[in-house]
């Protein structure tokens, strides 16, 4: 079987065979659009007024098609600096990085902050200690009525001082502790930003592959089993050639939120490639894995696409799934490797179905050494 070509060459040696002319039309089309903008508004064809249009094409970013929708509706058009103010505010590299320097910078602030509290709070105790053990020692000494109540009075005085002290510690302290959790929430903020992909909300491939070692590593610690499904969405090239690429993004939205609400726990739902869709099931025999799969492709089947801008019906997309239980001593590279000989099964075998290696269809699939050599 060594050689032979398309009956037996990998989904994955398949896929790039027709990824760079996709991608070509694709991404051809966003920057139709892009220009078509351009010239509508007659602006100037600078990069960076390109770049905030093509963004704005791809929908990929929905928080700055908002903001260009609004502009444009209040103002009728885009100035150079809402072009500038956009790109700052979206698409700017040094945003992420300047926003987590912000962060860690009052958080460094915050951190000094309380540090000279707790300083302030030891030197009044001390200076409070030193108080008590004068007006022992003076005790001692105390020959009459005036002498004691001038030493009670320093006490009252001390004790006073302590007492304002402290108080006004718990107040620094009480906003201390609101400007904290008020920085975690804009931590994890940034943090989710630059792990989540922007047009389906899910985890993205940076976060899978995290989440994929530490799910190994967790089942190796605990003997326990755990699975991947790996998702694809069947012909969903004619679908974009059909309806346009907009529309195609609306319909990896819809996808992606069957997968979501098919899974849930610890499970870990992410856009693993273009049209293909990863869940990491911690703690997951393959058999729940296959059913949870299963769950998902009927979720998809059965949604009745519609555009909504025109009502037209879209008909249905069905995804074809690929499932794989972790097996010990294995890479993370491997099991996605045989969930997605699986998946490449389940499209030989006629598409939207389940497919695992104890399926009969996967032993017709050409082994990845073979396909390597076609
Ligand atoms: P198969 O059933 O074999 O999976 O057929 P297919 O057409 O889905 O497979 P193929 O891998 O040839 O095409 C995947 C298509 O997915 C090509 C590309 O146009 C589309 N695609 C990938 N990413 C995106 C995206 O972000 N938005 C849109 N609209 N389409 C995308
Ligand atoms: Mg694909
Ligand atoms: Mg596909």
């Amino acid at each position: 079987m060594v050689g032979v070509a398309a009956p037996t060459a990998s989904r994955g040696a398949l896929t790039k065979m027709t990824a760079s002319t996709d991608e070509h039309v694709r991404t051809l089309a966003f920057a139709e659009i892009a220009l078509g903008q351009i010239k509508a508004l007659r602006q100037p064809a600078y990069p960076r007024n390109y770049e905030v249009w093509y963004a704005y094409a791809t929908g990929y970013n929905p928080s700055l098609n908002q903001t260009i929708n609004e502009t444009l509706t209040r103002n009728g058009t885009l100035s150079t600096s809402d072009i500038d103010q956009i790109y700052e505010t979206y698409l700017s590299p040094a945003r992420l990085t300047a926003r987590l320097d912000n962060v860690g910078g009052q958080i460094v602030d915050e951190i000094e902050q309380v540090m000279s509290m707790i300083d302030a709070a030891v030197g009044s105790a001390t200076h409070y200690h030193e108080s008590l053990a004068h007006a022992t020692q003076s005790l001692g000494a105390a020959k009459d009525r005036d002498g004691l109540r001038s030493i009670v009075e320093s006490l009252v005085l001390a004790t006073r001082s302590m007492e304002e002290n402290n108080s006004r510690l718990e107040q620094s302290l009480k906003a201390s502790r609101q400007e904290i959790s008020q920085l975690q929430v804009n931590l994890e903020a940034v943090r989710n930003e630059s792990l989540i992909d922007p047009l389906t909300s899910l985890a993205n491939r940076k976060y899978f592959d995290q989440s994929l070692d530490k799910c190994i590593a967790q089942s190796i610690s605990a003997s326990e089993p755990m699975a991947l499904i790996l998702t694809d969405i069947d012909h969903f090239k004619a679908f974009n050639d059909t309806f346009g690429h907009l529309t195609g993004d609306q319909v990896l939205r819809l996808v992606a939120l069957a997968v979501k609400q098919n899974v849930k726990g610890q499970d870990l739902a992410s856009r693993f490639g273009g049209e293909e869709f990863a869940v990491i099931l911690p703690a997951t025999t393959l058999r729940a894995a296959l059913t949870v799969a299963e769950h998902v492709r009927c979720a998809v089947m059965t949604k009745e696409l519609m555009k909504r801008s025109t009502g037209e019906h879209l008909g249905r997309v069905t995804v074809s799934i690929g499932v794989a239980a972790f097996k010990k001593g294995e890479t993370a590279q491997s099991l996605i490797e045989r969930a997605d000989n699986c998946l490449y099964a389940a499209k030989r075998a006629g598409r939207n179905r389940v497919i695992c290696e104890t399926d009969p269809e996967v032993a017709s699939v050409a082994s990845p050494s073979a396909a390597k050599v076609a």
